[in-house]
């Protein structure tokens, strides 16, 4: 089995992070390919920051459906351009957030979420509306890091979630935590250890996911909204996307 994991931002070494832990938890016989786009945003904060990165995304899926992908994972917690990237391929394609919040309900009536910045928290509740699951989160929590801190500056970003997540437990009444970025994807065990709780995070629980779909045999559908998209000419730089057609 071959899953794709996609980091939406262009981190080099963010991309060596992920797709290491994603390796680390995948089962024999299955091989993770990691990747970012060749263009957009360094890392992931802002609603802008998201929506520039997702036509990376989307191509990172065009590719892969040329590589003989799987499974995709989009690791970002905003799972940026995920329902489009569905409609790409029919493999199925899990963003890192909706896997967090499926795993840690199933171990844990209430989590709250530990993210990077206050205002990507925000992005965080609206992903819980919009997937269903707000009822299951006590807090969004931010450890008020940027994102590329936790490459640049683990150690001390390290402390920052940890102390975060130590508040989590002690004044939230959760049986979980999710951390809340792709970059924190080498991180669960550590905080697990320090912290006392569960820590779901989103790329390790997102690998499997994939594997137990494919393992299903079970598909994106493709009755109703993620279908594939109508092939029609795009102009100006999006023309190579012209008369896109399913590659399997
Ligand atoms: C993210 C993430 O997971 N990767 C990135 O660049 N930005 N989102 C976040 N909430 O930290």
């Amino acid at each position: 089995m071959h899953i794709r994991v996609i980091n939406p931002n262009t981190s080099a070494e963010m991309t060596a992070t992920i797709g290491e832990a994603a390796s680390r938890i995948a089962s024999p016989g299955t091989r993770i390919s990691a990747r970012h786009p060749d263009h957009g945003p360094v890392s992931i904060e802002s609603h802008f920051d998201e929506a520039v990165s997702a036509v990376g995304v989307l191509e990172e899926v065009l590719a892969g459906e040329h590589e003989g992908a799987d499974a995709y994972v989009i690791a970002c917690f905003g799972d940026p351009g995920l329902l489009a990237a569905r409609e790409l391929t029919r493999a199925p394609v899990i963003g890192i957030a909706e896997a967090a919040f499926h795993m840690a309900t199933l171990i844990s009536t209430r989590f709250s979420i530990v993210t990077t910045l206050g205002r990507t928290g925000i992005i965080a509740e609206h992903l819980l509306d919009q997937y269903g699951f707000s009822h299951h989160c006590r807090r969004v929590r931010a450890a008020e890091i940027p994102v590329l801190d936790l490459e640049e500056n683990g150690d001390a970003a390290l402390v920052r979630i940890i102390d975060e997540c130590r508040r989590a437990r002690d004044e939230d009444n959760i049986g979980a935590i999710v951390l809340g970025c792709g970059g924190m994807a080498d991180l669960t065990d550590t905080i697990s250890r320090e912290v006392g709780l569960p820590v779901v995070e989103g790329v390790t629980a997102a690998v499997k996911l994939a594997e137990a779909l494919v393992g299903l045999g079970l598909c994106t559908s493709k009755h109703g909204d993620l279908a594939f998209p109508r092939p029609k000419p795009f102009t100006g730089r999006f023309e190579g996307l012209s008369h896109l057609r399913p590659t399997r």
